[in-house]
């Protein structure tokens, strides 16, 4: 037996599942990006709103690449389970709020189609850093990006996330509709307003009259997305069957915690997001740095230096007691003095919880998962804080070890000798830059600043920054990831 609507009724009592009639919603809300991400986050929000009546929310949610999560989940009338584990315990929830799926690929002119519907008022992504094909140290329009150029060349049968929204918007300003707004839910820095910069910019270059339509109309609010949700296993698909009585291909493994905090500008209206525990803002910044900083910025610091040292999870990382101390004095000393928060913020109980989260034993999150796409995590989760301490006047050290982390990473082979593959759209610069440097430290590091694109003009030419990544890079290339964590963490 499987997963559906028809077989909804057999599961245990146990598993929650749609209270509400889903075929008496209609579609108000288009995702780019069904990853598992956005269906244990967004898509549970929604849901709740969908339970509490609000039927116009709805959502079509659509691949931008392959049909993977559609061949899973269609057959199952888009129905998934979203597990939240902890030490506790795993509980199950059937989500019903994804009403229509796409892959984009495959019948672009739908995908198009649905989003310049009248009834869609908000398209919302979860594309990854690297989806808005823009240079992630200026937050600029990469306009050589290869697939950005093609999208421009080519209008009805786009490939990239901007390629889509520009297409459907400019249907709606053909068609006399309102543009919907977009709401961006990345970890990018900004993210509202770097998406409005490449879209505005894409759109321009496309065509004067759109591009200064969308500059006008398009409302992109910022938003800052919080919930660790690790890839699914073929272990999880199997222990989840047996939970349910019945095979769900694709559900999605995430923690108790969820947060998302969205500045409250939309031009066609929202569901009441508040109700369902949402936190609405006029300025996200301070929470995205908070986020940005703290969770992802451990979270990649973790990330490189644990699977150098050979662990396999961020649990198994952050077990080891140097490791421990070494995350929570990088928080404290170094990166909260950088943050700016509305009065009345409890910073500590926030870092405490997230070193709690860090610990959750049930989620298995992969380390090497987390260092994926490291071109285009570095600026937002390490970089901005390494700028703003230097502006201060302010060390470093703990810093440097991380973004040295990265390098000793980067290289592609770890430390005993075994090839390790770097996921990331500029593996290529990154591995060449790295083998023609060779294992000593400063030409290594140097050669790794120099790709602009990631440390910007300034970086490379500050001492202050160039001094202790390459004293930290010497040192795990002489001593090995766990004696520089160990020795970091004591100062
Ligand atoms: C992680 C994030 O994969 C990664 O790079 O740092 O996905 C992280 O789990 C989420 O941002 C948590 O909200």
């Amino acid at each position: 037996m499987r997963l559906s609507q028809a077989s909804l009724g057999r599961l245990p009592a146990s598993v929650r599942k749609p209270g509400y009639d889903r075929d008496a919603t209609r579609i108000g809300m288009v995702h780019l990006g069904i990853g598992a991400f956005h269906r244990a986050h967004q898509a549970v929000v929604i849901e709740d709103r969908l339970e509490a009546g609000e039927s116009a929310w709805g959502i079509a949610a659509a691949s931008l690449r392959s049909p993977e999560t559609r061949d899973a989940l269609a057959p199952q009338d888009w129905l998934y389970t979203m597990a939240v584990r902890s030490e506790a315990g795993e509980d199950l929830r059937v989500i019903g709020a994804i009403r229509e799926g796409h892959v984009a690929p495959e019948n672009p002119e739908a995908l198009i189609a649905r989003m310049a519907h009248p009834d869609t008022r908000i398209v919302s992504l979860t594309v990854t850093e690297k989806g808005y094909c823009h240079d992630p140290a200026t937050g600029t329009l990469n306009e050589a990006h290869p697939d950005i150029l093609a999208d421009l060349a080519a209008t009805g049968k786009p490939k990239t996330a901007i390629g889509f929204l520009a297409a459907a918007l400019e249907r709606r300003r053909a068609e006399g509709l309102p543009a919907f707004t977009v709401l961006c839910c990345d970890n990018l820095p900004s993210n509202g307003r770097t998406v409005k910069r490449v879209l505005d910019r894409f759109s321009a270059l496309r065509d004067p009259e759109l591009g200064r339509w969308v500059a006008d109309h398009v409302l992109c609010p910022s938003s800052m997305v919080d919930r660790i949700v690790p890839a699914t296993t073929d272990e999880d698909r199997a222990r989840i069957a047996g939970s349910l009585g019945m095979e769900d291909r694709w559900p999605v493994m995430t923690e108790p915690f969820l947060q998302w905090v969205i500045e409250d500008r939309f031009a066609l209206g929202r569901p009441d997001l508040a109700a369902a525990g949402v936190t609405m803002v006029g300025d996200v910044t301070p929470f995205e740095h908070m986020k940005l900083r703290l969770l992802n910025g451990s979270h990649s610091t973790m990330a490189y230096l644990g699977y150098l040292a050979g662990h396999e999870t961020i649990a198994g990382t952050i077990g080891v007691p140097a490791m421990a101390r070494l995350v929570r004095r990088l928080m404290d000393e170094e990166i909260t003095p950088t943050l700016s928060m509305p009065a009345g913020t409890d910073l500590d109980g926030y870092k405490d919880a997230l070193i709690a989260r860090f610990r959750n034993p049930a989620l298995r999150h992969r380390t090497a998962q987390i260092a994926m796409d490291g071109s285009q995590k570095l600026p937002q989760r390490l970089l901005g804080t390494v700028r703003d301490r230097l502006a201060a006047g302010a060390p470093i050290g703990l810093l440097a070890v991380a973004v040295a982390g990265w390098m000793r990473f980067a290289m592609g082979w770890d430390e005993k000798c075994q090839p390790i593959t770097l996921n990331d759209p500029m593996a290529q610069r990154i591995l060449t830059a790295a083998n023609t440097a060779g294992a000593d430290a400063a030409r290594l590091a140097t050669a790794l600043m120099g790709i602009r694109e990631i440390f910007g003009t300034d970086l490379p030419g500050d001492p202050r920054f160039t001094g202790p990544v390459t004293a930290a890079l010497a040192s795990l290339l002489a001593k090995g990831a766990g004696a520089t964590i160990e020795a970091a963490s004591r100062g």
